[in-house]
């Protein structure tokens, strides 16, 4: 054993400190800027090197960390369950109106409480369709956050809190108040929702219905690592300051919302002042429609009185703030008939009951279908055949279900029941005890394989334009395709003899087929349709196992070792892996050329060039970047650094302290960049 090694655990320096503060401050503004500002000041590539630096710093002596530190994001091991936590002050909700006419009653009725009312405005804010959270920051520090549970007692979800990155961990003052409560909406963006359902229907899993229930299942997560995954993030609304009621502290709800801004929360910035009535129903007109381009889900405005004294006078009822409403948009939904339920097998094998329904229109679309989940969904809802049924757009993602009008139901009808074999390939399907899913586990049912073949030629997977479910169901009806394999054995002759399908259109199909086989390996790993690979899970594998051989070898525990790979996705690959019909598909697929492994030049390596050709010279000392973590960057970028000034330079770049090289860059007329300039080219 080295024993000088070993026993030198390096004495903290002043300057160790003093780097790992310089550290944690760039790494904060950096990440306020990417996530609450949306607008990103440093390139990836350095953030990750500075934040390795700090990690390091701290692993080397852990009596550096603290909680606020950007490295204390990650997640910890699971909790086993959580615990409730008393709200200093209880979380309300907001009384609901419809419509204007429902507000303009509630305008009238607060206004008869306050007679003695002079001028007054309102905030209007988006509702964020979200989970009310409550922060409590102590010094500066958030040392809690919560659900809001039943508004006196919720859940301490700390831990999952802490991975949500527009919420910082400390306060952006000087001097912050010894206390502060920041209540705000934690959500996820429609696009992180969409990518959830995606694993989720890989993994075969039930789909969440809509943004609000994906958010609310990953806040209740007990595995902060996966949280930390799955991008929340979160709009603050209301700031309490216990025990300050004067200058320095906001007295208007607008002033409290540039307060949170200050603080380093993410504010909603489609907020607006509104002196009358006309202005609040404007303002709910246009985000009615303007509310479909927005990333995340809002099902209304919060109308809130912004004379913070004028609040106060008011109070509350038993359950809301009379100072606030929240004026909601009709609910998208619509009564119809339920003229069938069929049942729909999908890859995994999963038996998903689906409603045909009477055409209906909803929030602008056509509804004739809506997804019934499971058997245990559709028997606590009692839906049958011919019965009049409410259904609604959630999400205005997945029709669903919401309930039965029981006073309607026709005589004669009867409960429905799962069948008890699949309805596609007659073997009998099972349902295990403590699942809500019924399977056909018949390896060769024909359903299955058609939804793994559509699946294969899917958009995220080898993106096969053309090759669509009709096409794919008559290519295994008749017996032509019997793997994801065959496809590429296919002939134009053989496709043309399809129902639909010409002599052109068969050529083409051929030629997008053949052009799949240069699709990425991760792409192919994803296409197979391993239960719980996803095409983000599919990614991470593919970096640490970049050939198939790799991945094939790999025993569940090895896979298990990859960051952000858990348990379940381990088994299923390591399992998927040992089966011989796979081991043979794998084999057919290398015949057919496809890639099984990372390509090794990289394609992004290429794109990435944007400074190919240009000479840089540097001079001075810039903010945040050293001397060569800068030319570092130049050259990857495919830039040239050089020590002197000439004809020959594009660009310099300069710092403070600037010296001869600029006077001669100003004289020759050079183009001179600020380290920000420098790397917004570079992110170019
Ligand atoms: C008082 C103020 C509840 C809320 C509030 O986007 C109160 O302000 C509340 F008792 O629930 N979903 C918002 C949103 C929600 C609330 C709020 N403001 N913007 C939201």
């Amino acid at each position: 054993m080295n024993v000088g090694k070993s026993n030198a655990v390096a004495q903290v320096t002043p300057e160790m400190r003093q780097r790992v503060q310089e550290l944690r401050q760039l790494l904060v503004s950096a990440s306020y800027a990417y996530y609450v500002l949306d607008n990103p000041t440093m390139p990836d590539a350095v953030y990750d090197k500075l934040y390795r630096e700090l990690q390091d710093l701290e692993m080397q002596h852990p009596e550096l960390i603290t909680p606020e530190s950007p490295t204390q994001r990650v997640g910890e091991k699971p909790a086993s369950k959580f615990t409730s936590v008393q709200h200093n002050i209880p979380l309300y909700s907001l009384e609901n109106a419809f419509n204007i006419e429902e507000f303009t009653k509630w305008q009238e009725r607060w206004q008869r409480s306050a007679p003695k009312l002079e001028g007054f405005e309102y905030v209007c804010e988006l509702k964020i369709d979200g989970n009310a959270l409550a922060l409590t920051y102590e010094d500066g520090v958030l040392t809690r956050g919560a659900t809001r549970g039943d508004g006196v007692t919720g859940e301490d979800i700390t831990q999952n809190v802490r991975t949500i990155r527009s919420i910082p961990l400390q306060l952006n003052v000087e001097k912050p108040p010894a206390v502060v409560e920041v209540r705000g909406e934690a959500f996820l963006p429609l696009e992180v929702f969409e990518q959830i359902n995606e694993e989720r229907e890989a993994a075969g899993e039930q789909l969440f219905a809509n943004p609000r229930n994906a958010a609310a299942g990953t806040l209740r997560q007990l595995d902060s690592r996966i949280v930390a995954k799955r991008r929340l993030d979160f709009f603050g609304y209301t700031l309490h300051i216990p025990g300050k009621d004067d200058s320095d502290v906001a007295r208007t709800q607008w002033e409290a919302l540039e307060m949170l801004k200050m603080f380093g929360f993410r504010v909603n910035p489609n907020r607006k002042l509104c002196a009358s009535l006309e202005d609040v129903r404007d303002y709910y007109n246009y985000w009615d429609t303007e509310r479909r381009n927005l990333p995340y889900m809002t099902d209304g405005v919060v109308v809130k009185l912004n004379s913070f004294t004028l609040q106060e006078e008011l109070g509350f009822t038993q359950k809301f703030p009379k100072w606030a409403i929240a004026l909601k948009y009709p609910a998208e939904e619509a009564p119809t008939r339920v003229d069938d339920i069929k049942i729909n097998v999908g890859r995994t094998g999963a038996l998903t009951p689906l409603a045909h329904l009477h055409p209906v229109q909803l929030a602008g679309t056509t509804v004739q279908r809506a997804t019934l989940h499971n058997s245990d969904r559709i028997a606590q809802l009692d839906i049958r055949i011919g019965d009049t049924v409410i259904v609604r757009k959630a999400g205005e993602i997945i029709p669903e279900v919401v309930r039965v009008l029981t006073e309607l139901r026709p005589e004669g009808t009867q409960p429905f029941q799962m069948p008890s074999c699949c309805p596609v390939c007659e073997q009998p399907v099972v349902r295990p005890v403590d699942e809500a899913v019924t399977r056909c586990i018949n390896a060769s049912c024909p359903a299955i394989l058609k939804a793994a073949v559509t699946h294969w030629a899917s958009r995220n997977a080898l993106d096969i334009n053309g090759l669509g479910e009709k096409i794919v169901q008559q290519l295994v009806d008749q017996g032509v395709v019997h793997s994801v394999a065959d496809l590429y054995n296919l002939t134009p002759e053989q496709l043309a003899s399809m129902e639909r399908m010409g002599k052109k259109s068969a050529e083409k199909l051929v030629g997008a087929i053949a052009n799949s086989k240069t699709q990425p390996w991760a792409r192919v790993l994803y296409g197979l349709g391993i239960r719980h690979v996803g095409s983000v899970n599919a990614q991470t594998l593919t970096q640490q196992f970049p050939t198939v051989e790799q991945l094939q070898r790999a025993t569940a525990a090895q896979i298990e070792g990859v960051y952000g790979i858990g348990p379940e996705i381990a088994q299923s690959v390591s399992q998927w892996f040992q089966v011989p019909a796979n081991q043979a598909l794998i084999t057919r697929l290398r015949e057919a050329d496809l890639q099984l492994a990372a390509q090794v030049k990289s394609t992004t390596a290429a794109k990435s060039q944007p400074l190919s050709g240009q000479t840089f010279v540097i001079t001075g000392t810039l903010p945040t970047l050293k001397r060569d973590e800068t030319k570092e960057l130049i050259e990857k970028a495919g830039g040239k650094v050089t020590n002197s000034v000439s004809s020959k330079t594009n660009y310099l770049v300069v710092g403070e302290d600037a010296g001869s090289k600029l006077e001669k860059a100003q004289a020759l007329g050079i183009t001179q960049l600020s380290e920000a300039q420098l790397l917004e080219l570079l992110e170019d």
